[in-house]
């Protein structure tokens, strides 16, 4: 029997975002290649339904843009001139996007290709992987706009390059390569032409057959224990390694280690 489509899927779909499930992967497609997948407001609340209502079956997820660009960022045409309140208010949505997915239930890999600028490229930084290819190309536009970053770019994109080079990227301009982005870290992976999403689904695929609760502890406490002083981080490891360690999944796969039943650790 085929289920009938989730009405916010539904919904999400016809705003330019659809979710398939490929096995324990929730496939994330952003839907509006016309446009370069450049995120309008009805995306963004889409992509904050689609992580907020995954289905509890999805033990990862990929997300991709159709056509030949991963996401062009902000829908300049829906920049309209706003007071202050109004443009908080604007941020904050795109703030309740993006947790959704950085701090959602399931681990998340984004496959890049094109342009990755702007809004695009804080969503893509709101995933836990990036993998590109070496068509991708990355830019803040925003600089040169007039305006500045509002999807949490200014919180996350330091934390993977430092704060000189965002400071750089949105002062003069400046694109980076799909190969400088991987040597300077926004990408974790780099592939041929065409292979990012095929290379995102197998790590998604790999990550949906960890322990739940170790993938909780990466999304959800690792973060957290990196932003907190080392003597409360320790603390914090300590608590959530306990929590871990005690979960029948763990004990059953170390058993099956010591029993020589799972595998090694290969060199690479
Ligand atoms: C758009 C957008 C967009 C394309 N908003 N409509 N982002 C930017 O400043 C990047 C702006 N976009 C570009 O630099 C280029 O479009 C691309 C490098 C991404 C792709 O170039 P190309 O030659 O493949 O496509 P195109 O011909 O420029 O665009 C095709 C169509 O998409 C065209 O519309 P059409 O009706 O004339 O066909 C473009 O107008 C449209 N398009 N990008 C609206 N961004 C939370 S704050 C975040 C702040 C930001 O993200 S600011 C950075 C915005």
């Amino acid at each position: 029997m085929t289920q009938a489509p989730h009405p916010i899927m539904e919904r999400a779909a016809a705003n330019g975002v659809s979710m398939d499930m490929q096995g324990a992967v929730a496939v994330v497609r952003l839907c509006r290649p016309t446009k370069r997948n450049a995120l309008n407001d009805a995306m963004i609340e889409a992509l904050r339904d689609v992580f907020q209502n995954l289905p509890p079956e999805a033990r990862a997820a990929v997300i991709y843009g159709e056509g030949d660009h991963f996401c062009a960022g902000l829908d300049l045409s829906e920049l309209k001139e706003r007071d202050a309140g109004e443009g908080i208010h604007h941020s904050r949505g795109w703030h309740t996007a993006l947790n959704a997915i950085e701090q959602g239930p399931a681990p998340v890999v984004t496959a890049l290709h094109g342009a990755v600028v702007g809004g695009g490229l804080e969503l893509a930084c709101a995933t836990h992987i990036r993998v590109a290819d070496d068509t991708t190309f990355y830019a803040l536009p925003e600089g040169t706009r007039g305006i500045f970053v509002g999807g949490g770019g200014s919180v996350r994109v330091p934390k993977l390059i430092g704060t000189a080079r965002m400071i750089d990227m949105m002062l003069t301009g400046r694109v980076y390569s799909a190969q400088d982005g991987e040597h300077v870290g926004l990408a974790q992976y780099l592939v041929h032409k065409g292979g990012a999403l095929d290379k995102a689904i197998e790590l998604a695929t790999r990550i949906a057959t960890n322990a739940p609760l170790t993938n909780f502890a990466l999304t959800h406490a690792m973060p957290r224990i990196a932003e907190q002083p080392a003597d409360h981080g320790f603390f914090t490891e300590a608590l959530m390694a306990s929590i871990a360690q005690a979960a029948p999944e763990a004990k059953t796969r170390v058993r099956a280690f010591l029993e020589g039943k799972a595998a090694k650790v290969k060199k690479a």
